[in-house]
């Protein structure tokens, strides 16, 4: 839910802030942004390698299958909530032989095989982001959600209960 100004003209009555007009939320009263280490691994569900195992994928890699040109790996977990104003630090963990990346607005970071990866992101808007690995053989399957709470949403927060 997207609160609009005038919704939110009613809480800024209390808070005594104004109103300028923009989407942007401002931090909601006594919301501390907190930094958040949250780690991320690739994983590979569907791929080349496992043709051993699972005969039918063979068909399903195979030119005109399901899955020609592509293999399907996913992050771990594929859902990070956060609350506005926070700084994530990423750790990505690839312990694949194939490279991977790591995009969301404003951010995008390779991720070489057997590597681990430092990332910093402010979560500077309310909302629900896409996190995705570009790489063309993973899409549309590897991704994953950022979802970021308003700041005004945290009245927990706000009455400085942890
Ligand atoms: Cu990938």
């Amino acid at each position: 839910m997207r609160l609009t100004c005038v919704t939110f003209v009613a809480a800024l009555l209390v808070s005594g802030a104004a109103c300028t007009g923009g989407h942007t939320m401002p931090a909601g009263p006594g919301y501390t942004p907190v930094t958040r280490t949250v780690t991320i691994t690739t994983v590979p569900l569907l791929v080349r390698e496992d043709q051993r195992v699972l005969p039918f994928l063979q068909a399903d890699f195979a030119k005109g299958g399901v899955l020609d040109g592509k293999e399907v790996y996913a992050f771990s977990p594929s859902s990070v909530t956060v609350v506005e104003g926070d700084t994530i630090h990423f750790v990505l963990i690839n312990p694949e032989d194939d490279v991977h990346s790591f995009v969301l607005p404003d951010m995008a970071v390779s991720l070489p095989p057997q590597k681990t990866t430092m990332a910093s992101y402010v979560a500077k808007r309310a909302g629900v982001f896409r996190f995705l690995c570009s790489i063309p053989a993973h899409l549309p399957m590897m991704w994953g959600q950022l979802i970021v709470l308003p700041a005004s949403s945290m009245p927990g927060q706000a009455r400085g209960e942890r």
